[in-house]
């Protein structure tokens, strides 16, 4: 999203992040007594026998199926799904308007699509070919259910995997749907390291086929590592971040001078199919649609919903969207687009076309019309999780009257660097590559750095509740949040400042995903339930947001955390120390 005005970078900086409040740790050791786990139960329950096919969707196997909250039980099908990529630095080129250095993966962009069965075990080893920089390869979304180590956060659940050296990922599917993963060392994902997630399970809506990913996202001339460094001068000087060059559908659309090429799509007449959507940006808020086509949509992240219909969707970064579409019309052609959503600041002038063609008349060039759509920046308000899965609300509304809502300053980043860096609740995050959080656990240290901004969860079974609110003062710049290890619960967004007792909650069946926008200029509610031991980031995916500190980290029981294997992980963070010591380039950001 663009910050537009001189003055809106600094007042976000100082007022809009920091304004997040958080609800601290002692008060919410306080509240809740008794453990509450969410409650799957509800009259949709898993039934065994029923065969999954294009009608009959729902059904899975073994007493599985779309009822069953996969927070809650999940199988386990024995089977270990191997993969293998390697990331180098190359050059790509998806838009037609010339080469540019890339750090790809297996050579691709967007990356391999890995795929896996819900309840297989995931197993992917990862090769940093790359001469000059570290990374580390996260799982969006992926709950890493007693595999904490295999988040893939460099400064928290491991060191930067050094440049020659190889790791092997090994987590669980325990849910079912479609995601990403990406490299979350700095904004190096903007440059190529992304590809998709799909893990095959039931699903709330029917569908003939299944198109796959489709990828949204916004395409910069410039590396995003220079594109970061730009964002940060201009930042300290007070002007906004560069601005994208184009947007691609599916790695590919035609630029400014006709260069390039559309993604296009062939579809046969009378079939529904099924399409997985999801927003791969940096920075950029994008509406999708297809013209005449409404979108019928079944999942939000990995969390299936009752299905609803809509026109156009707005993705937020790291967002997805599982929709099916009707192939109900005339036979034709027929205009994909993805544009970036003003109404969200995303100000970029650019759009992203694919052509869809029904099978039976020649592939041309369109001549629809795009759908007229509501501005407001807002995610769809229909949506609601297939589980009947209320959040308990009276320690909330006792406590809430409590929460410091007030503004902190913005700190500099204590790595020695003069970076300006954006906080959240009273601090901003800088993690270190060196010595991540688990080698803390590892020490029985206890001693976390300021800058880690380090906080502790509720014990196993209790609630945590969140609120983040952005200043009056501030532009209003919506900020996609993504929280690591749990589907949180969206208890409500709104404009304005927060207030108890005016805001609309919902406690009874509130939406669940693992990205929600805290609206410009307001706020986000959200809960998540302790029930996954580990230390997960919380954060904005807004890649240059995150660089420049905004985010946190949630220590959940450690005494019950399930470490990865010590010799490896030390191995991993010697490799990258010795690798430091002479590496060409330094860490100028919080490093996530
Ligand atoms: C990629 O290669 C270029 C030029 O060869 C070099 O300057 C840059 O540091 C390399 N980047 C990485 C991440 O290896
Ligand atoms: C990563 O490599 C790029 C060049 O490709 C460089 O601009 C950036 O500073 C490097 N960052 C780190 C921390 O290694
Ligand atoms: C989009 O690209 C992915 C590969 O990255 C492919 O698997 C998928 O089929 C493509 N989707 C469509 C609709 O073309
Ligand atoms: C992707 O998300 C960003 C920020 O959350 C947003 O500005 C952009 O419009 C989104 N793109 C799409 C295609 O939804
Ligand atoms: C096409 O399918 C959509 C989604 O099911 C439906 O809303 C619409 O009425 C159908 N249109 C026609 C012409 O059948
Ligand atoms: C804890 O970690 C800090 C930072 O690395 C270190 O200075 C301190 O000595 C450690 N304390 C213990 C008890 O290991
Ligand atoms: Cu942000």
């Amino acid at each position: 999203m663009r910050l537009n005005q001189i003055r809106s970078v600094c007042l976000a900086a100082l007022a809009g992040l920091t304004a997040a409040a958080v609800v601290p740790a002692e008060r919410v050791q306080k509240r809740a007594t008794s453990s509450i786990v969410a409650s799957s139960t509800s009259s949709r329950v898993a039934d065994a026998v029923c065969t999954h096919g294009p009608t009959t969707r729902g059904c899975w196997k073994n007493g599985y199926s779309i009822a069953t909250d996969f927070d809650q039980k999940f199988p386990s099908t024995g089977k270990i799904v191997p993969h293998s990529i390697t990331i180098t630095n190359t050059t790509c080129n998806p838009d037609g308007h010339g080469e540019r250095l890339c750090l790809l993966i297996n050579d691709q962009y967007p990356g391999p699509t890995l795929s896996a069965t819900w309840g297989d075990t995931m197993q992917v080893t990862v090769k940093n070919a790359m001469q000059d920089n570290g990374t580390s390869i996260h799982w969006h979304g992926v709950r890493q259910y007693h595999s904490p180590g295999m988040d893939g956060v460099n400064g928290i659940t491991e060191c930067p995997l050094a440049p020659g050296q190889t790791k092997t990922f090994t987590f669980p599917v325990s849910q079912y749907g479609h995601s990403w993963y990406h490299a979350h060392y700095s904004s190096q994902y903007g440059d190529g390291i992304v590809g998709n997630l799909v893990f095959d399970g039931p699903s709330t809506a029917n569908y003939d086929e299944d198109l796959g990913p489709y990828v949204i996202n916004e395409w910069y001339y410039q590396t995003a590592l220079a594109v970061n460094s730009i964002a940060f001068q201009n930042l300290q000087a007070g002007g906004p971040p560069p601005n994208a060059d184009n947007v691609l559908i599916n790695g590919t659309n035609k630029n400014a001078n006709g260069g390039g090429s559309y993604n296009k799509v062939s579809v046969k007449a009378g079939k529904k199919y099924r399409l997985r959507l999801v927003n791969m940006s940096v920075d950029n808020y994008m509406r999708v649609s297809l013209d005449n086509h409404v979108l019928q949509i079944m999942a939000s992240d990995f969390i299936p919903v009752v299905p609803f219909y809509v026109e156009t969707l707005l993705l937020a970064i790291g967002q997805r969207y599982d929709v099916v579409i009707t192939t109900n019309q005339t036979a034709s052609n027929y205009w994909f687009r993805a544009d970036a959503a003003a109404d969200c600041l995303s100000g970029n002038n650019f759009h992203g076309l694919a052509i869809w063609t029904y099978n039976s008349v020649a592939v041309a060039t369109p001549t629809t019309t795009a759908y007229s759509f509501t501005t407001g920046c807002v995610e769809p308000s229909q949506v609601e999780p297939y589980w009947l899965q209320p959040v308990p609300s009276s320690s909330f509304a006792n406590d809430i009257g409590n929460l410091p809502l007030g503004l902190t300053k913005a700190q500099v980043a204590p790595n020695g660097d003069l970076t300006i860096v954006w906080s959240l609740d009273s601090g901003s995050i800088d993690v270190d590559w060196a010595k991540p959080t688990i080698e803390y656990l590892f020490e029985g240290n206890t001693s976390y750095p300021a800058a880690f901004n380090l906080l502790p969860t509720m014990q196993e079974g209790a609630w945590n509740y969140v609120v983040i609110q952005q200043s009056q003062q501030a532009p209003p710049v919506p900020h996609p949040f993504h929280l690591h290890g749990h589907d949180f619960f969206v208890l409500g967004q709104g404009t304005g400042t927060f207030s108890a007792s005016t805001a609309a909650l919902n406690f009874n069946n509130p939406p669940r995903r693992d990205t929600a926008t805290v609206i410009g200029g307001g706020w986000l509610a959200m809960a998540f339930n302790s029930n996954n031991p580990g230390t997960w980031l919380m954060h904005c995916h807004i890649a240059w947001h995150v660089a420049e500190g905004l985010g946190l980290q949630f220590l959940e029981s450690p005494a019950q955390i399930t470490l990865p294997d010590r010799t490896q992980f030390e191995g991993q963070c010697s490799a990258w120390q010795s690798y430091y010591q002479t590496a060409y380039w330094d860490k100028d950001d919080s490093g996530i």
